[in-house]
């Protein structure tokens, strides 16, 4: 009987910690998904990026480091979409598209 009675103390008094761990364990758990997210959301801003790069290395004709309609539109197919394309990624209205405009237009 005294054995008994000193278990049950013995699990209340590690019912907190238990419960400290579990909550240190979810605690844990919820860090590493945010980490995870915060990868994942790392990854797609350079894959963006890195396209990107990819659209102004084959379209900067004269390697100014924007982009004219001219530029733009040259190989695309559809040239009306295009040619949308630019004047919604072209916020300041200017002639040329310059990277931040589309780095912006992109959410970056
Ligand atoms: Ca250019
Ligand atoms: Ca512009």
């Amino acid at each position: 009987m005294k054995s008994l009675s000193l278990l049950i103390v013995l699990l209340f008094a590690a019912a907190p910690v238990e419960a400290k761990q579990n909550k240190n364990q979810a605690q844990a758990a919820k860090n590493k998904q945010a980490e995870l997210q915060k990868k994942k959301e790392k990854e797609e801003r350079d894959k963006k990026r890195e396209a990107i790069n990819k659209v102004l290395v084959a379209k900067d004709k004269n390697h100014d480091g924007s982009l004219t309609k001219d530029e733009y539109l040259t190989g695309e197919a559809d040239q009306a979409a295009a040619s949308q394309k630019f004047d919604a990624f072209n916020k300041n209205g200017d002639r040329s598209l310059t990277r931040s405009e589309i780095e912006a237009s992109l959410g970056l």
